[in-house]
């Protein structure tokens, strides 16, 4: 069969999780409107009779501000050059600009062969993607395929585009694993969704989630106790909201999505702590796992 790993990169927002999660057909990444939501490199897995596709999302590349910042780049360029082939994302909506340019370049000297994927095709015109692929087209990559992650459309072409690209190999994953994350990041992850879509601004990068503790309770609830961190002491009100409400409500949407994830009953217990500039302590983002 053929089997191999392939780095996906693009600027932040361009849609890269959620082609992932199109491509597995099993949400493994989460998704936001607000650029830098995937912070870490997320193994999504997608099985073929024929063939395994190992799909590496990874944080959207931009100008570092902080630690984090230069550490998620770092990690994306790390990848890359452990990858049998590369997926560029780009929106086709949107000009192409130096951070793609930069990709681009990179992406070049790495010398892994690249399908770049033109993305939001559902909500651009005709012109839109023809100019987008025309332009694109100059880096003169491996192939170009107009894709929909949302909808679904051009994502099984965009799977053969990458299969055609991988060695021969084993199958690196077992037939029913669709990501490596392990169960604790994935449900801080969800509910960090929840927050994403609901804070404006710069709070949601102040924003982490560690989940601390899973129990299965007696009658077959799973007790999830979790911690949402923030930098300042003046966004904790923001995240717990008046009278507690946001909490309330990022937790019930979060809790019904980590039901339908583990297959039972679940209490989770949210509390909202603050540790000051969590961002910029390499201690503290070894030990939340980045
Ligand atoms: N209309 C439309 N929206 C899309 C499509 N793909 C992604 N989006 C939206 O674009 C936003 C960003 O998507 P993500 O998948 O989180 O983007 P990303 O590239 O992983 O972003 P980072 O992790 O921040 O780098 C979300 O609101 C998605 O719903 C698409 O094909 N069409
Ligand atoms: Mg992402």
């Amino acid at each position: 069969m053929k089997s191999g790993f392939v780095a996906v990169v693009g600027r932040p927002n361009v849609g890269k999780s959620t082609i992932v999660n199109a491509a597995v057909g099993t949400k493994v990444a989460i998704t936001s409107p607000r650029p830098q939501t995937t912070r870490n490199t997320i193994r999504g897995v997608v099985h073929r009779p024929d063939a395994q596709l190992v799909l590496v999302d990874s944080p959207g590349l931009h100008k570092p501000k902080n630690a984090l910042g230069e550490r998620l780049n770092r990690l994306v360029y790390g990848t890359l050059a452990e990858s049998d082939a590369a997926l560029f994302v780009l929106d086709a909506g949107a000009p192409i600009g130096p951070g793609d340019r930069l990709i681009a370049e990179r992406l070049r000297e790495s010398g892994v062969a690249t399908v770049v994927a033109v993305n939001k095709i559902d909500k651009a015109s005709r012109d839109e993607v023809v100019g987008q692929l025309g332009r694109a087209g100059a880096w003169d990559f491996a192939a170009y395929v107009p894709v929909s992650g949302l909808e679904g459309t051009g994502i099984a072409e965009l799977v053969g585009e990458l299969v055609a690209l991988m060695p021969d190999g084993p199958a690196f994953f077992p037939a029913d694993m669709v990501t490596d994350q392990p169960e604790p990041l994935v449900i801080a992850e969800r509910v960090r969704e929840q927050y994403l879509s609901r804070l404006r601004e710069e709070l949601p990068h102040s924003l982490t989630v560690a989940v601390d503790d899973i129990e299965e309770r007696p009658g077959g609830t799973t007790y999830i106790g979790a911690r949402v961190i923030v930098e300042r002491d003046s966004q904790k009100g923001i995240v717990i909201g008046k009278a507690g409400a946001l909490l309330k409500e990022v937790g019930a949407a979060a809790r019904g999505e980590i039901e339908a994830l583990l297959g039972t009953p679940v209490f989770l217990d949210l509390r909202v702590k603050v540790e000051k500039g969590w961002q910029n302590e390499p201690q503290l983002l070894d030990r939340l796992g980045f």
